[in-house]
């Protein structure tokens, strides 16, 4: 938690140096003391300012910062540690990289070169702050300690150790807990098993680190939990141990005739009358493997769908063991012979390597097949349907043959036989044709939202009083006869928005000049009172049936902030407010997004008022209550805002979206206007609504249109740069072309959105994944599997079972392709879950990695230079959940 907070810390505000950093001819002592003087800081942002200073120190600096680091007790060096702690977390930002050896090596030194435990432990401490820019030689500081302490100093790093924050730990813990040391053995087990669970690294390598433990762990818990762990993996082929090799934990039935000895299962010779051991559990289908050892004339049986009482060959059935070779055996019938269903099912005889020898057995039952590999020979591979419903190869009465399932058992007939490494997979539920899809995890999109996430690309139009008057912000005083477009035509600008391939418009039915695009009956500053068309005309009607025309959707935007009303500022506003958007939300149809805009308060003709009036952006507008009138009115609107509530701004007007965008916020401490922009970027990791970012931005420097800005229009090379930074990131991109004064599209801006287009046809042409052959390392079963990834259906997908978080998709080309863009998605629909990926291509047998990132979400676009390769991986290194991925699609665009 504490790194947490001091990483939010110093992540907030861009670092300059201040000005007494800035004046020459200072010691570097005299800045010490001038900085120590500052801290600790009030605030985050004071904070994150002194720790550019003091990166400016230098090393000489930031030595004299730690001597001033005193033995608890003797002194007051509050802000040293303050400084050393901030400054720690300072650099473990993602961009100081560089800057960390620096200081690790002067933590190093200050740590080891102590007398003091508690300072060594405070230096140790931010080597762990740090996160390790080096982790290697970190924690070799850190096992060096650990080695040549005094016990105090041992605790203070196995304590780090414990808490180490990723797998390199592990290698580390693991020589601790195998050392033998018993002081620490039981934590460094348990923190090596937590290290396990919890870090990216692939299943393989965690069943190899969980192997590699396995013979240390002496006791019955620490197999088990270890068996557990491994069980829960998918092993590939997702078998799990019944035994754990030091006691019968998971068996019932006769546990004093069945001993464990030097990890083997035995039969104890001297009972006469040997029982069964049986599985705790039941079983129906499946697939077991073991090994097991004969002495001559040896006879015991594999109990399959058995009962705990009885005679399980008979009320189950019996899969022969036994040592047929003996000469006391000559005579058995087939189905007598090792590997038969006793009595039922013949066997193969003459496999069963000689006596003293461990032999390897498979059994799989499936439904009425049955079927048995002996030591790699099939020696059964039979049907009991037919025994069952005509008679048995005995003659005797089967009745187990109806059991759908039951308990699996060594059974027991007074011979000395051992058992060891005995696995078993349940395909119970994979010969069930309905595999469960996972439960949502944490904020899911609304309908609502999910429709809106698929719009991707679409209009804004700013157009108003400004349009005329050369403005981007009217002030709210406007002749409304100057409002006198001479050629309106909605359906031009549709027709240009639909050829673009934008699926919608959203447009200012009334910036913040008050002026309204409608005639609204709550105030003269509207088209009602302008020339154009005798005050008879409504732009935002003619808007809806162009876009009907067109198959786009409608969203309006209406500035909160009102120049022009006399109530603004005022209780009254809001009912002024509200009226207005009841108009706009009843006679329009349906309306796809609502936009509040977060601009308010300022300078305004307010009624001829002409004064400045501020609100409190918090509290003024009362939001709440507006929101239920738009989910009233108009229940499939999304609401835009910068604390949605349904959708995000994505806090610049630049066209950047984040490369780590979280669709989720924790919107409930934030409001429109408010000073969220890296968090509006990013959203929240662990918010706990869903609130997506949209991306707004003009193709012009300014947003409404002005004349003298008709040569800086945005190349479609520039918009295609956009389009990767918006929709190529999780965002969807609201791009503004303004109406000019004609009430038309201009010619340029029309240009460069069709040539865009083209482009943007041209880079994604040819998807090469589709349809190939896409395998993964595991599947969760029916209908998740690797090819629902290039099927060209969003509502199919592939994915793991519940308790991984991790897994790669392999896309092999068939032939070797070049490659150069990749598009991936989320099956969002359950929740946004992938926190980190990798992309590597394989080419001459080598694989490389070609890009990494973090979050996925609704879609990423990412480029990359051309690779000439035959498979392309994606890999899912760390989700919240089990990663679940609707699409990958791969081009070779002719883009760079
Ligand atoms: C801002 C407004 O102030 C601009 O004029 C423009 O409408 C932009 C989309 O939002 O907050």
């Amino acid at each position: 938690m504490k790194i947490h907070n001091i990483v939010l810390i110093v992540l907030i505000p861009l670092v300059f140096c201040s000005e007494i950093f800035a004046q020459e001819g200072k010691t570097v002592e005299s800045k010490v003391s001038d900085l120590l003087a500052q801290m600790p800081a009030g605030n985050q942002q004071i904070t994150g300012k002194l720790m550019g200073d003091m990166l400016s120190l230098g090393e000489t600096g930031l030595k004299l910062i730690c001597k001033r680091v005193i033995p608890a007790g003797t002194g007051n060096d509050t802000s040293p540690r303050f400084a050393i702690e901030n400054f720690s977390g300072f650099l473990s930002g993602k961009n100081m990289k560089s800057d960390r050896p620096m200081w690790e090596k002067i933590c190093i030194s200050f740590a080891s070169r102590q007398t003091d435990i508690g300072i060594t432990d405070f230096f140790i401490r931010q080597l762990h702050i740090l996160g390790g820019n080096q982790p290697a030689e970190v924690l070799k500081t850190v096992l060096d300690q650990f080695e040549n302490g005094n016990p105090e100093i041992r605790d203070v790093c196995f304590k780090i150790l414990s808490e180490w924050h990723d797998y390199s730990a592990l290698t580390a813990l693991y020589e601790i807990y195998s050392s033998g040391d018993k002081t620490y053995e039981e934590q460094a087990f348990k923190n090596y098993i937590r290290l396990i669970k919890s870090t990216d690294l692939k299943d393989e390598e965690k069943l190899l680190l969980l192997r590699k433990i396995m013979p240390f762990a002496l006791s019955a818990d620490r197999r088990n939990e270890i068996l557990s762990e491994l069980g829960k993996l998918s092993t590939g082929e997702g078998f799990i141990s019944l035994f754990n090799g030091i006691n019968l934990d998971g068996w019932v039935g006769d546990t004093v005739a069945y001993g464990v000895e030097n990890g083997l299962i035995v039969t104890i010779p001297s009972k006469e009358n040997i029982g069964n051991l049986y599985t705790k559990n039941e079983y129906s289908d499946f697939i077991i493997r073991f090994e097991f050892q004969l002495t001559p004339a040896a006879n015991n049986g594999l109990g399959i769908r058995a009962p705990l009482t009885g005679d399980a060959a008979y009320a189950g059935m019996e899969l022969q063991i036994l040592d047929d070779s003996d000469t006391s055996y000559t005579n058995l019938h087939p189905y007598q012979y090792h590997g038969s269903v006793y009595g039922v099912i013949p066997a193969r005889r003459g496999y069963l390597k000689p006596v003293g020898m461990w032999n390897y057995e498979e059994v799989t039952a499936a439904g009425d097949h049955i079927k048995i590999v002996l030591n790699g020979t099939t020696i059964v591979d039979g049907d009991i349907s037919g025994p069952r419903e005509n008679g048995t190869m005995d003659h005797k009465d089967h009745p187990g043959l109806k059991n759908k399932t039951g308990h699996i058992g060594f059974l027991g007939h007074g011979s000395l036989v051992k058992f060891r490494n005995i696995w078993i997979k349940d395909t119970s539920a994979s010969s069930d044709s309905t595999v469960k899809p996972p439960e949502p995890f944490g904020p899911v999109p609304s309908a609502r939202q999910l429709a809106w996430h698929d719009m991707e690309y679409y209009m804004f139009v700013h157009f108003t009083v400004n349009t005329f008057t050369g403005r981007e912000w009217g002030y709210g005083d406007e002749n409304e006869s100057i409002f006198n477009p001479t050629e309106l035509d909605c359906r031009q600008w549709a027709r240009v928005a639909r050829d673009a391939g934008m699926k919608g418009i959203i447009i200012t039915a009334k910036h913040h000049d008050g002026f309204c695009l409608w005639p609204s009956e709550f105030t003269n500053h509207s088209v009602k009172n302008s020339s154009w068309r005798n005050g008879k005309g409504d732009v935002i009607k003619e808007l809806r049936s162009a876009c009907d025309e067109y198959g786009l959707k409608l969203g309006v935007y209406l500035s909160p902030w009102d120049r022009n009303s006399s109530f603004y500022g005022t209780p009254e506003y809001l009912n002024y407010y509200r009226n207005q958007l009841r108009e706009l939300l009843t006679k329009y149809g349906n309306i796809f997004e609502v936009w509040f805009d977060g601009a308010n308060g300022g300078d305004g003709y307010y009624g001829g008022a002409r004064e400045t009036r501020k609100i409190d952006n918090k509290s003024y507008y009362d939001w709440a209550k507006t929101h239920k009138i738009v989910r009233e009115l108009q229940p499939s609107a999304v609401m835009f805002s910068d604390a949605g509530p349904d959708v995000r701004w994505v806090g610049n007007e630049n066209g950047m979206g984040s490369l780590t965008n979280w669709c989720l916020l924790k919107k409930d401490d934030m409001y429109p206007g408010g000073d969220f922009a890296k968090i509006l970027g990013e959203g929240h990791e662990d918010g706990n609504y869903w609130v997506p970012a949209e991306v707004d931005v003009s193709i012009r420097p300014g947003w409404f249109y002005h004349q003298n800005q008709d040569s800086l229009i945005r190349s479609p090379e520039n918009l295609m740069e956009l389009y990767y930074s918006s929709v190529g990131r999780n965002s969807n991109l609201l791009l503004n072309v303004p109406p000019d004064r004609r009430g038309l599209l201009n010619d340029k801006d029309i240009k460069s959105l069709l040539a865009f287009r083209d482009l943007l046809k041209e880079e994604f042409k040819t998807d090469i994944a589709r349809g190939k052959e896409v395998v993964a390392t595991s599947c969760r079963g029916k209908g998740f599997e690797a090819s629902n990834v290039n099927d060209g259906n969003p509502e199919t997908y592939w994915t793991t079972n519940d308790l991984q978080t991790s897994g790669d998709l392999v896309i092999k080309l068939g032939e070797e392709m070049e490659v150069n863009r990749i598009i991936i998605q989320e099956y969002i629909n359950l929740g946004q879950r992938i926190q980190e990926f990798e992309v590597s291509a394989l080419t001459n047998g080598d694989w490389r990695k070609i890009i990494d990132g973090t979050t996925i979400g609704h879609k990423i676009i990412r480029k990359f230079p051309v690779v000439k390769t035959t498979e392309i991986k994606v890999t899912i290194s760390k989700s919240k959940a089990c990663p679940l991925i609707s699409n990958v699609e791969l081009y070779r665009s002719p883009g760079n």
